[in-house]
């Protein structure tokens, strides 16, 4: 256990916040029924909406239509502008037509400003405006009163907004003097009564605890239905530890969009956790589509999926029974901002959603890798020997990380100089092993006018102010700490400037970022995070942009690593808390989870849908953060983990020492050679978050985004695909002998990964497992490029040749790709420094040909192996046709038990168009 002292001081910083129990205490934390805009919102129940459109304030000018609607009791009118955006997106805004003040509307999510496609009027009438968008396709309804939007795709109705009359706005106002005068006082009465004298409304002053929110601008909160025809599969809304599938609240339980840190999180709620997206995605097979509500301030989501009926014939005689989900969303504060995207494939939905908050930046090589992390690794010399421990095991790993422990007193940015004295040297060292360090930087700066960070951020104005204007203070692991304003365009390139190596003594060009805390986590502050009413550069309200805190300190710290390069290297940086768009700036992952079966269990769900939220490069602490795992979980996570986009081994400091050979002989025979499987696939992550990167796949993703067409698919949570090639179940149960598979659809083959053994689909298959075995399956159709050899990290492995393992469907076809460039640089952008290849096996005939001829990266490395699995006869020749090159017989081997054919020391070109054919 490392009780160093710097860790004992860390705790007593918060003696009273008991941070390391392992339990949540959820006193910490509000329920839905505590929000005070939630109750009030709650009081408009579905029925006739008292909104009204006044359609002759209706324009459309450069492809915004515009109209008023006006509440028949406040008179308040509001601003309605719908957008048709390229790609088969619309988009939504409700605002204030004059507000008292500018309301927030959410900046730098959106990578441009949205591309418009012409909207057309098709008719205009006294009480209703038809839009067409994209060829009439799709219109667009706008009844007058009571006001309501529907969207129709062909004639059909898609969604239906407002028909529950939920459409809710509250409009700024001048604050009443009664609760001004309450506003200033320090008193513990409760908050403003309505005029009404009913119930605690929270109107300008609401009460958690012992702690009061005082809102500056009143009661500003927003909310909008929307009803889904014929979708009950809904998914989306991360991160919280609920199946994947969402499912209908209840009164008291909404999902909540809050980024909060909760420790040691409970599994199966609707809580929010760090990070949050505001993104829904609905599917039924013949369409997905997906509501995006950009809004940054705390959300709840309703939902609620019931049959409706409809007629089928005219004459109204017979019906039929439709699923409908009603989604209701509610924002404390902000404007209503709304994308629809119309699909109408998931890809097609991933796509749309990518086009406006961008794609997954793409990983440097090693970033792929193992990584290797603990709260905390003590000194040099723990680093040393844990470095030296995956050679002696012969275990490959990429990066070892350091946490808060390695700093002054928590002082980010700097080294603890007894336990690091020599930073630079301890890098080299790991660079000359061809590995690299990430080390930790929290958003809290320790108040201490000696500590640089802290007296010329105080100099400047960087941190966030309390509602007084004075730098808010709160409590983290270095003690008294202020918050750096991450959301100030001027904060941010200062913090950025921290990382250049001048700035950052010790550093050097191997060491990559992990921000932690930034919720950001407040120790004594309410629900553990920052007060609602502290104020941000801009005089925004903390309240207005809560949950994009975490995504511009990712931002900056991104922006930091490449700057610190001259703009030449890609960064590396993980955070806890995330937003729509924190995909352009690196990783995420889960938290603090508890080593436990059930943790390894929830992981699966919970990075599904941080993945198709459009963050694909996400993971979860390998072995549960929190706890001890027995050597069976320990061993069962490494298997899932080595088949999840982030693969990092974690644990807290009072956990026993985790490093993977600690477990006996057996056990780390194991997850070496998961390890080491990862390491050999590690082509084929790179060519997926390619893609991710270049065309917004997931590159893990639920078996419905596949298989959009199969019911069965749906639901399924506990398996998923990792690309369009493998399909993985990980064993999430102890003492299991067997898991079932689904193989989906019966016109699929699919491949043991280890075995080779042929299975056709639509099946659920009992698979044996051992502890050494996790069920992966090939889908047949497809080619996965792989490494021949495993090395110590992946730098280690860069010459190394390549094998192509390729399936066959049922057609004797498949077809797969390879991408590579230099690992690091941004010269694949900027120099078009990359090699994107297909390879098509048809008729008897693997070709390798160029999938983007823009590339120009030349490498020597060659495919020295191909497997072709499914092959049902013994070849007579393998033949292979390269340019300048006479063909020519090689020798294979052909295995009839498993209908491999496995061809060897080849030495085909990367880059090369070649052929081998089978005869
Ligand atoms: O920095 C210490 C930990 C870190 O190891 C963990 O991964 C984070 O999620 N950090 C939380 C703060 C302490 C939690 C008790």
């Amino acid at each position: 256990m490392s009780t160093s002292d710097t860790g004992v001081q860390a705790v007593s910083a918060c003696e009273d916040v008991s941070v390391l129990d392992e339990a949540v205490d959820k006193s910490k934390f509000k329920s839905c029924s505590q929000l005070s805009f939630y109750r009030r919102q709650k009081r408009l129940l579905p029925g006739k909406s008292l909104y009204r459109a006044l359609l002759d304030s209706f324009t459309l000018h450069n492809g915004i239509a515009k109209l008023q609607i006006i509440h028949e009791e406040t008179k308040v009118p509001l601003l309605i502008e719908i957008y048709g955006i390229e790609g088969n997106i619309l988009r939504l805004r409700i605002n204030e037509l004059s507000p008292l003040k500018p309301r927030y509307e959410v900046p730098d999510v959106l990578v441009t400003e949205p591309a418009l496609h012409r909207l057309t009027v098709i008719q205009e009438e006294a009480d209703v405006v038809v839009l067409g968008y994209d060829e009439g396709d799709h219109k667009v309804h706008i009844t007058a009163s009571p006001f309501q939007i529907d969207v129709l795709f062909k004639e059909d109705v898609v969604l239906r907004i407002n028909s529950l009359g939920l459409l809710y706005f509250e409009h700024l106002q001048p604050p009443p003097k009664k609760s001004r005068d309450q506003s200033e006082e320090k008193s513990d009465v409760p908050a403003i009564s309505s005029e009404d004298g009913e119930e605690d409304l929270g109107l300008w002053k609401e009460k958690f605890g012992s702690f009061v929110d005082y809102k500056a601008s009143g009661p500003s909160s927003v909310g909008l239905d929307f009803s889904l025809h014929g979708y009950e599969h809904v998914y989306g809304l991360p991160e919280r530890t609920e199946p994947l599938q969402l499912q209908s609240t209840s009164d008291s339980n909404a999902y909540r969009l809050y980024n909060l840190d909760v420790f040691g999180y409970e599994l199966q709620s609707k809580m929010g956790l760090y990070g949050s997206v505001p993104l829904l995605l609905a599917h039924k097979p013949e369409q997905t589509i997906g509501i995006f509500w950009l809004n940054a301030s705390e959300t709840l989501v309703e939902l609620s999926t019931k049959p409706v009926f409809i007629e089928t014939t005219t004459d109204m005689t017979k019906k039929r029974v439709v699923p409908e989900t009603d989604i209701r969303w509610i924002s404390e504060s902000g404007i209503m901002d709304a994308f629809l995207l119309m699909g109408p494939s998931p890809f097609d939905v991933f796509r749309q959603y990518t086009q406006l908050t961008g794609s997954q930046s793409l990983p440097p090589l090693f970033s792929l890798g193992y990584h290797q992390c603990r709260w905390n690794y003590e000194d040099e010399e723990d680093v040393k020997a844990v470095d030296d421990g995956f050679d002696e095991h012969d275990i490959p790993y990429d990066v070892i990380w350091l946490d808060i422990e390695h700093t002054e007193g928590k002082r980010y940015f700097t080294w603890d100089k007894e336990k690091f004295p020599s930073p630079k040297k301890m890098q080299e060292s790991l660079q000359s092993k061809k590995r690299k360090l990430v080390i930790i930087s929290d958003p809290h700066i320790k108040i201490d006018p000696e500590y640089p960070l802290y007296s010329q951020a105080k100099e400047g104005g960087y941190f966030v102010k309390d509602r007084q204007s004075k730098d808010f203070v709160g409590v983290c692991w270095p003690g008294s700490s202020c918050y750096l304003d991450f959301t100030s365009p001027e904060v941010r390139k200062w913090y950025s400037a921290q990382f250049t190596f001048s700035s950052y003594r010790g550093s050097t060009d191997i060491l990559f970022v992990w921000n932690d805390m930034n919720e950001p986590s407040v120790f004594k502050g309410p629900e553990l995070t920052m007060p609602k009413d502290n104020v941000h550069c801009g005089g925004w309200e903390h309240r207005d942009l809560h949950n994009l805190y975490g995504f511009y300190q990712q931002m900056a710290s991104a922006e930091g690593l490449i700057q610190r390069s001259g703009g030449i290297e890609r960064p590396f940086v993980l955070t806890r808390s995330f937003f729509a768009g924190s995909q352009r700036y690196g990783a995420v992952w889960t938290g603090d989870n508890n080593s436990e079966w059930g943790y390894l269990k929830i992981s699966i769900p919970m990075l599904l849908t941080i993945s198709i939220a459009g963050i694909s490069f996400c993971g979860a602490d390998v072995g549960g953060f929190i706890g001890n795992p027995d050597p069976e979980l320990l061993v069962r996570w490494y298997q899932a983990g080595a088949y999840q986009p982030f693969f990092r081994g974690h644990a807290t400091m009072d956990s026993k020492r985790r490093e993977p050979w600690l477990f006996g002989a057996d056990n780390t025979q194991i997850i070496r050679e998961v390890i080491r499987e990862r390491y050999a696939l590690l082509p084929y992550w790179y060519l997926l978050f390619y893609r991710a990167h270049v065309s917004a796949e997931p590159v893990m993703r639920p078996l419905w985004v596949d298989f959009p067409q199969q019911l069965e698919t749906f639901g399924i949570e506990d398996q998923y695909m990792v690309g369009n090639a493998l399909l993985v179940h990980p064993v999430t149960d102890p003492e299991v002998i067997s898991v079932d598979v689904l193989l989906p659809r019966s016109d699929e083959i699919w491949y043991n990964f280890r075995t080779f053994e042929r299975f056709v689909g639509l099946s659920t298959l009992k698979v044996p497992v051992t502890l050494d075995s996790i069920p992966v399956f090939q889908r047949g159709g497809t080619v996965i490029p792989l490494k021949t050899i495993v090395g110590k990290s992946t730098e280690w492995m860069k010459g190394i040749s390549y094998e192509l393992r390729v399936a066959l469907d049922s057609k004797r076809s498949a077809t797969g790709e390879l991408y590579t460039d230099d690992g690091h640089s941004f010269q694949y952008l900027h120099e078009d420094h990359f090699l994107y290849r297909r390879f098509t096996f048809h008729k008897n005939i693997l070709s390798s040909s160029c999938a983007d001829e823009k590339g120009r990266y030349s490498t020597e490395c060659v495919i020295e192996r191909i497997l072709i699995l499914g092959l049902r006869k013994q070849p007579a020749s393998v033949t292979t046709i390269e340019p300048g090159r006479r063909h020519q017989k090689v020798t294979f081997a052909y295995n009839p038990r498993t209908s491999v054919l496995t061809v060897e020391k080849l030495s085909l070109g990367l880059g090369a168009d070649w052929k081998m054919h089978v005869a």
